[in-house]
């Protein structure tokens, strides 16, 4: 017996080839974990996979000087139509570097303030339509209309870029080829070796030219137009020069502006769409919601939230890290290690070998208490987050490869369940039964909503003191 078999003896090893095809992978391998523990190998039609969900194996993983991104199976797939764009690239192909070092400081606390005005008139254009629906009785389909909302306001805030997602009766056709080409490259982890998947295939590639075209109509908009403004991120990858003296090519922009439409959107609309749904179903957490806006804004129908006030809704902030916790939208990354190792002192990794961390499992560590399934935004009170270990807490992955579109997609989303919470009441007419859809980012399914309006009389008055009270709030 050579050593790594010897080292390995203790990982349980699951074969799931005999269960075929799932839609759910993400949540079969969920439920692996919960019956094999934290760490085990799924065997998928002669294919293995470490999969890793402890808090203390998952802090080993996240050491940068032993460990680094690995660009896994999944994202093997997602390359065919997104190449050596950030999310995708190799660690080191050279245009991970570059891209990283010139797009930046789009991401900076600064740049924020940019996007902030693009940002507020696109919530402006989900709640005008959901007055209308709400005028009309009819209900709202939360993950289409958050999927609106995200897609409009990376496109404009990113790339001057309308959509116009809400004038349309049906989502952009971006969004469809999108989610298409990110189901095929899930379902095309569990294909059957033996299988023709020729019709899937050429799908995929008519999908995967629609989006290229999308994008060059993106970028020749902008060249057309003669701006040659670099504040925004496609003025950056246009027209910014690394400190090496060298610029982002015609092909990779391309591959970045298709990462950052998908990047940017796809898992801000999840968790949005995620976080409605456990406040309408936590009425302490939802009032408590409310209650900040209101201090906020008290009674004026149309707040314009600023800038600072987007900080200063703590409690919405915390409510979607919560949302978070429970269904990572982006809900697993892989590593890789730098050198052969013993990973937690037992189980030898080679160089280069890619393990998953199954990142809502690593959210339902004992690290989280008895009751990890329970919604409770306090576990982000900074108290409780300064207890914690930094790494209990990965939707956003690790390391150098994290995500840089973080503050982005908080800002974003923060402002924009301020609004909602402040100007509605959330009516549950289904009686909804969470279901989470896959397509290799997660949703809920289904997930539908009706509306009334809240009336200024139930909100507070703002609170005079708001502007000292949220100074050391910030
Ligand atoms: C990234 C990311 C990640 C990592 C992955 C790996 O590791 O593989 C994760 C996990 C994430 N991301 C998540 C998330 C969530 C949410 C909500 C988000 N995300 C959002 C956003 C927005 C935007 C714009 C973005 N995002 C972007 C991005 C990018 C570009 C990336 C890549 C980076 C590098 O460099 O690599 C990411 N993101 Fe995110």
């Amino acid at each position: 017996m050579n050593r790594t078999t010897e080292a390995l003896a203790a990982v349980p090893t699951v074969d799931v080839s005999a269960v075929g095809a799932t839609d759910t992978p993400m949540q079969q391998v969920m439920r692996l974990a919960r019956r094999h523990g934290p760490v085990f190998r799924r065997r998928l039609h002669g294919g293995e996979r470490l999969f890793v969900s402890s808090l203390d194996l998952v802090a080993e993983l996240c050491d940068e000087e032993r460990f680094t991104k690995h660009v896994g199976p999944a994202l093997e797939n997602v390359r065919e139509f997104t190449a050596d764009g950030l999310f995708t690239a190799y660690n080191d192909e050279p245009n991970w570097a570059r891209a990283h070092d010139i797009l930046m400081p789009a991401f900076a606390l600064g740049s924020m303030r940019a996007y902030h005005p693009a940002m507020l008139r696109v919530a402006r254009r989900l709640t005008d339509s959901w007055d209308a629906r709400l005028a009309a009785g009819s209900p709202v389909d939360v993950a289409e209309d958050m999927t609106r909302m995200t897609l409009d306001t990376i496109g404009l805030a990113g790339f001057g870029y309308d959509f116009e997602s809400f004038a349309r009766a049906e989502p952009h056709p971006f969004v469809g080829a999108m989610v298409r080409c990110l189901d095929w490259s899930m379902t095309r982890l569990g294909r059957d070796p033996d299988g023709d998947f020729t019709v899937q295939d050429e799908a995929f590639r008519a999908d995967a030219d629609f989006l290229a075209g999308v994008v060059d109509e993106v970028i020749a908009a902008r060249t057309a137009s003669g701006d040659t403004r670099t504040d925004d991120l496609l003025g950056l990858m246009l027209g910014a020069v690394h400190p090496d003296g060298t610029s982002l090519d015609a092909a990779n922009i391309r591959h970045q502006v298709i990462t950052f439409l998908i990047a940017g959107h796809e898992t801000t609309s999840g968790a949005l769409s995620f976080a409605l749904h456990h406040l309408l179903k936590n009425p302490v957490a939802l009032r408590l919601a409310q209650q900040e806006t209101d201090e906020l804004w008290g009674g004026t129908e149309d707040p314009e939230p600023t800038f600072e006030d987007v900080g200063r809704l703590r409690w919405i902030r915390q409510v979607l890290l919560e949302a978070l916790r429970l269904w990572p939208t982006a809900a697993a990354f892989s590593r890789e290690a730098r050198e052969d190792t013993l990973l937690g002192g037992r189980y030898l990794l080679r160089a280069g070998e890619g393990v998953s961390v199954l990142t809502p499992m690593l959210h339902r560590d004992p690290v989280w208490g008895d009751n990890p399934e329970l919604f409770d935004p306090a576990r982000f009170d900074p108290e409780a987050e300064a207890a914690r270990p930094v790494h209990a807490f990965k939707p956003f992955g690790t390391g150098e490869r994290a995500c840089i579109g973080r503050q982005f997609a908080l800002h974003e989303a923060t402002m924009l369940l301020g609004l909602i919470v402040h100007r509605y009441r959330l009516i549950d007419h289904t009686g909804y039964r969470l279901r989470v859809k896959e397509t290799l980012t997660l949703k809920p399914d289904g997930f539908t909503l009706t509306l009334a309006r809240r009336t200024p009389a139930r909100r507070a008055a703002p609170r005079p003191a708001a502007e000292s009270v949220s100074a050391s709030a910030v």
